[in-house]
């Protein structure tokens, strides 16, 4: 059993695509264990992507991520990490196939609707990022 965060990014909650995101979450297999709404602040958009504030897109990556809410989620599952990315595409949206969720919602490289954790170390990074412990027991309560 694995956890991964998974985002719904501004451009897609913006679309109110919510409802499709989250049931191809589940029909993948994939379980929502927590799951909040919340708008990034910029200094939590570059904690969040620190490992990518020499890439030159840093700066339109911030604006991007903190222009409108977003959805958080832990996902967990038998290979959470890769089923995620499987069904999330390849990061450039106009190259990824209508089955993938970045194919269905995203638009651009940047704008590429949902985030996934990429390894079990990114993985234990975000979710501690963006939730409390208290937040990940609901489900063993
Ligand atoms: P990933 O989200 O598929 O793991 P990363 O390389 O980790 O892709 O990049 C993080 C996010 O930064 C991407 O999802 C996308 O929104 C944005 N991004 C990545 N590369 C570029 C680029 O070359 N130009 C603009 N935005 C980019
Ligand atoms: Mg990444």
């Amino acid at each position: 059993m694995e956890r991964t965060l998974g985002l719904i990014k501004p451009d897609a909650t913006a679309k109110m695509a919510h409802g499709p995101i989250m049931t191809a979450i589940t029909e993948a297999g994939l379980k929502i264990v927590a799951c909040k709404s919340m708008r990034l602040s910029a200094a939590e958009a570059a904690g969040f992507y620190a490992v990518h504030s020499e890439r030159p897109f840093f700066g339109e990556l911030v604006e991007y991520m903190t222009s409108g809410p977003i959805v958080a989620m832990v996902l967990e599952g038998d290979d959470a990490i890769q089923k995620w990315r499987d069904l999330m595409g390849p990061t450039d949206a106009t190259k990824a196939g209508p089955e993938t969720l970045r194919g269905r919602f995203g638009t651009s490289l940047q704008n590429n609707a949902v985030h996934g954790s990429d390894a079990p170390d990114t993985a234990a990074f975000e979710i501690g990022f963006l939730f409390a412990g208290r937040e990940l027991e609901a489900l063993s309560r």
